[in-house]
């Protein structure tokens, strides 16, 4: 049972923020209308303080960071020209295309053996040559050598194109997936659920309502798994309010979601933001934060909001502590998706730049597991760099 959210009315100033943390201290249901209010009010630092409030009651003042690596096995994929936001994707034989062979795989994974990375985040594009026995060769070889590491892989996109190519249902990809090691899925592919978006910035991409289906198949079969929203772009307030609602229902229904995680759109060098005229204007640190505390705010059957610090800069997190935000992306040894794009954030971070982050912002730093059990709290003071390449 979560404390009582207690809301410091005396640092609300907008009357439309006060009377929704009225019905939030009632421990009442937001609607959309609500989302839509809290993001339209000019009361940031008011909605921030409801975003804390109802976040301390959940999670006290830890904040929580995993030590993970990131390896992106292929960037081959078959979106290449349809996803207009991503820079990341090549077609096969365009410069740049890769596909790592198993060797390289675990040559990537060898930082692992330093035994203070915890998961491995695999994520890649839809490439029609790396299909179910790639990804459960990939899995079985990792946990034969890196036994102690947790596999985070595949989006619902990824699970959705394998079983588009091996002409099978997603939860039989999904049971062969776990049975080869594969123990939660990342939330990526999400972008924005509403068919008019999806039309205009992914108009091949499975559908909304499949991300879901796919989630739900997965948590039905044991496999919890992230959310993510990729926001700034050319969706309206009301999409985001869709979206949310959509992961809000599900998870009513499984209680499968372990995070919901906002992705800040990047529109350097990529189709979109050429065609938005948007290069060199990435999200404000205003709608970063509004989207990370109405996300806290809305999602009240989530436990953790994640902020997603290689988009939003490591000092924007910082702040987003104060915003309903309970977990930091940790650790990331080496990320190609947002780097593509642009991205000008460090790739990596060590251990005492995220205790200095968490400290710096008055609250308690927690090492976690993937699943957010917490394994450490004490550190130690010139505590190694995780995971660092
Ligand atoms: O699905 C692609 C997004 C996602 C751009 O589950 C872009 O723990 C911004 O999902 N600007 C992949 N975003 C990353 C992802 C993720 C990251 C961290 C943690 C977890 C987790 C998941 O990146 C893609 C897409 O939505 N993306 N291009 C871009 N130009
Ligand atoms: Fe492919 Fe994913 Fe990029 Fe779309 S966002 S082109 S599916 S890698």
């Amino acid at each position: 049972m979560p404390a009582a959210v207690q809301v410091p009315f005396d640092r609300i100033h907008d009357p439309v923020v006060r009377r929704i943390g009225e019905r939030v201290a009632a421990g009442e249901r937001l609607e959309s209308a609500d989302g839509l209010a809290l993001f339209r009010s000019g009361d940031l630092t008011g909605l921030g303080a409801l975003a804390d409030a109802v976040n301390r009651a959940k999670n006290g003042d830890v904040v929580t960071f995993a030590s993970n690596q990131h390896i992106n096995p292929t960037n081959i994929c078959v979106l290449r020209k349809t996803c207009t936001f991503c820079g990341y994707a090549r077609l096969p034989k365009e410069a740049g295309a890769y596909r790592y062979t198993l060797d390289q795989v675990l040559a990537e994974a060898a930082h692992a053996a330093d035994g203070l990375t915890r998961e491995f985040h695999i994520v890649g594009g839809l490439d029609m040559k790396a299909g179910l026995a790639y990804y459960a060769e990939m899995f079985r070889a990792l946990k034969a050598n890196f036994p102690h590491v947790h596999i985070k892989a595949l989006t619902a996109v990824e699970i959705a194109h394998i079983a588009r190519i091996e002409k099978m249902p997603w939860r039989d990809v999904l049971v062969a997936l776990k049975e080869a090691g594969l123990d939660t899925m990342p939330g990526g592919g999400a972008e924005t659920f509403s068919a008019a978006v999806r039309e205009r910035i992914s108009d091949k991409k499975l559908a909304g309502a499949e991300y879901i289906g796919v989630h739900r198949t997965a948590h039905e079969l044991g496999i919890r798994s992230n959310c993510t929203m990729l926001y700034g772009h050319v969706e309206t307030l009301e999409e985001r309010l869709e979206h949310l609602q959509m992961l809000r229902d599900l998870q009513d229904e499984t209680g499968g979601f372990l995070a919901y995680i906002p992705l800040a759109y990047h529109p350097d060098d990529n189709e979109l933001g050429r065609e938005l005229g948007r290069t060199g204007t990435a999200t404000t640190g205003w709608d970063d934060l509004k989207q990370l505390a109405v996300g806290r705010l809305f999602l009240d059957n989530f436990q953790h909001v994640k902020s997603h610090w290689i988009m939003v800069t490591p000092f924007l997190s910082q702040v987003a502590l104060h915003y309903g935000v309970n977990d930091l992306e940790g650790t990331v040894v080496r990320e190609k998706i947002y780097h593509a794009v642009g991205a000008h954030t460090p790739q990596a971070m060590t251990l005492d730049e995220i205790l200095r982050l968490i400290r710096g912002a008055g609250k308690t730093p927690a090492e976690r597991d993937s699943f957010y059990r917490i394994l450490r709290t004490e550190f130690a003071p010139d505590a190694e760099p995780a995971g660092v390449a």
